[in-house]
């Protein structure tokens, strides 16, 4: 039996041709390959690093789904299937929305593939492949040592990424994890995550975790663990990160030279409508000069068009960014993926004005209508910040208030300045020096100051 998995990409023009910038290997194919009964011959295609080649005579297709690949992946499904190959969809998007992903495939897989992914290929090879899996959460002491010798390793600037924990322990409004993931913070023993990185024999790698740090304890563990291994790393966490010296300390002893923060916004009152009120807007500079004290860089997510963001909100963020010498960063626009409470609120309020799934990449379209703003500004802000934050002079002033592991700010600035002006050459336009009139409008010089007494 021959079975093809795909991951698609929706982004042609982040991978062209020799255009290495952020390609970093895929995670979750090569482990479902892995889960994969070994009668079966198994094809990984990337699309971010190879064309999807139709012609393969493959016996079952399997495609990995999320929603801003959502119609793409359907468009694909369709082509394999009138060339008479089964398809098989999973990951977060019929895992949200089975019903709508059921009409474009043979079989969806609802949920994590560990538990059930050996029986469907069973299934289907006795020619009793059902329509939908629904699978229980996956045990932590059974994932598989990925099969990275399928992958085009030499195509990717990261050739391995994988994670120790699943899940995470807040619930912010916008954030599809809880849906991805399901409830509760789950950790792999790190034994078996030493295993997987030794088994990858790489020396640089990418933890796709939630909040590598939710746990403490394990964290700690986690990080003496790799310390050995002489491995560099970098990973996503929550700003209380920064609270932990002997946390950082160990991190840094452990590899990590880069971090990923959900900072999203510099209000409190942002924060708190995103049910993100631990992160705390006063401790951002401290917190990132204490992880800069520890020689880790930061890589910070910024969201634009909360309720409470108003046209100055653009020129605030890129004015704190250069100042606490953020490495790089990564800007958003507020998106209801479906699945999440923002989804359900937007959805009850009316104010969802584009369903269609490809603009829901959270950088090209505001699918919604914002409070304080209309889409059009929020867009065009969103477009300057980008701009602005990958011009050199902001590269130059982030990377020289940082001053910190400077290895991966240099070529993550020149990879994100290349990827702001490939994607969108359109600069965009400051929206806060234009006045606003409405319920969010206050005189601008009131809300700089306030914004930077809150700082
Ligand atoms: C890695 C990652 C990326 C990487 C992908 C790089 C790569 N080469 O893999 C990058 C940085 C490029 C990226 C980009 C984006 N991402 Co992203 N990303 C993730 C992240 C952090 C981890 C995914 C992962 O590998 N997990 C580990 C593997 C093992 O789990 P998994 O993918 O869920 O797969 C399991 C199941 O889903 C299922 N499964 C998955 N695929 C398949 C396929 C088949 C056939 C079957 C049977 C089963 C199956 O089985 C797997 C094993 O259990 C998730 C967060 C998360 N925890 O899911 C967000 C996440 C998937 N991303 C998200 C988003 C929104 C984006 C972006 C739109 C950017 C943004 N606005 O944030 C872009 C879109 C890019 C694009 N073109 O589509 C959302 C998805 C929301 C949604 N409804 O689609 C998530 C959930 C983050 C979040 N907090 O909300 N992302
Ligand atoms: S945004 Fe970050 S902290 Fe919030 S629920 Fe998602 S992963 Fe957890």
């Amino acid at each position: 039996m021959k079975l093809l998995l795909i991951a698609p990409t929706v982004e042609p023009e982040r991978f062209p041709k020799g255009g290495y910038a952020f390609r970093v290997a895929n995670y979750n194919l090569p482990l479902l390959a892995a889960l994969t009964p070994p009668d079966v011959e198994v094809r990984i295609i990337d699309e971010c690093v190879e064309p999807i080649s139709f012609d393969g005579g493959y016996d079952l297709v399997g495609i990995t789904v999320n929603t801003p690949m959502a119609s793409y992946s359907y468009e694909l499904a369709a082509k394999f299937r009138q060339r008479g190959s089964p398809v098989v969809l999973g990951g977060i998007h019929p895992s949200v929305l089975p019903d709508e992903s059921l009409l474009h495939a043979d079989a969806i897989v609802v949920g994590e593939a560990e538990p059930v992914w050996d029986g469907l290929i069973r299934d289907f090879q006795r020619g009793l492949l059902r329509r939908l899996y629904r699978a229980p959460q996956a045990r932590m002491d059974r994932i598989p040592v990925p099969r990275w010798d399928l992958m085009r390793n030499r195509r990717y600037i990261v050739r391995r990424a994988l994670t120790a924990t699943r899940g995470c322990t807040y619930r912010c409004e916008f954030c599809s994890i809880f849906s991805a993931v399901g409830p509760g913070f789950r950790m792999r023993p790190v034994a078996d995550v030493v295993r997987d990185i030794e088994a990858g024999g790489a020396r640089r790698l990418v933890f796709w975790d939630d909040n590598i740090v939710a746990h403490r304890e394990y964290a700690r563990r986690l990080f003496r663990a790799l310390a050995p291994l002489k491995v560099r790393w970098v990973s996503q966490a929550t700003f209380n990160f920064s609270d932990d010296e002997t946390l950082m300390k160990l991190a840094y002893e452990g590899g990590c030279r880069g971090i990923f923060l959900g900072i999203e916004s510099l209000s409190a009152a942002s924060l708190r409508e995103a049910n993100k009120s631990f992160n705390h807007v006063r401790r951002y500079r401290t917190g990132i000069q204490r992880l800069h004290d520890h020689g880790i860089g930061v890589s910070a997510g910024f969201v634009f068009g909360f309720d409470h963001d108003d046209p100055s909100v653009f020129e605030r963020t890129l004015e704190f960014a250069e100042q606490a010498g953020i490495d790089a960063c990564n800007f958003k626009l507020l998106t209801p993926y479906p699945g999440t409470p923002l989804y359900d609120r937007m959805d009850r309020e009316g104010r969802i004005i584009d369903r269609d799934w490809s603009h829901y990449r959270g950088k090209t379209h505001v699918v919604f209508r914002p409070r304080c703003m209309s889409p059009d500004a929020l867009l065009a802000g969103f477009k300057w910040v980008r701009h602005q934050c990958y011009s050199w002079r902001s590269i130059f002033r982030r990377l020289f208030n940082s001053r910190t592991s400077l290895e991966a700010g240099i070529p993550m600035n020149l990879g994100y300045r290349y990827i702001t002006r490939n994607e969108d050459p359109s600069p965009g336009w400051n929206p806060a020096a234009q006045e606003q009139e409405g319920e969010c409008a206050e005189p601008r010089s009131v809300r700089i100051a306030s914004h930077w007494g809150a700082l």
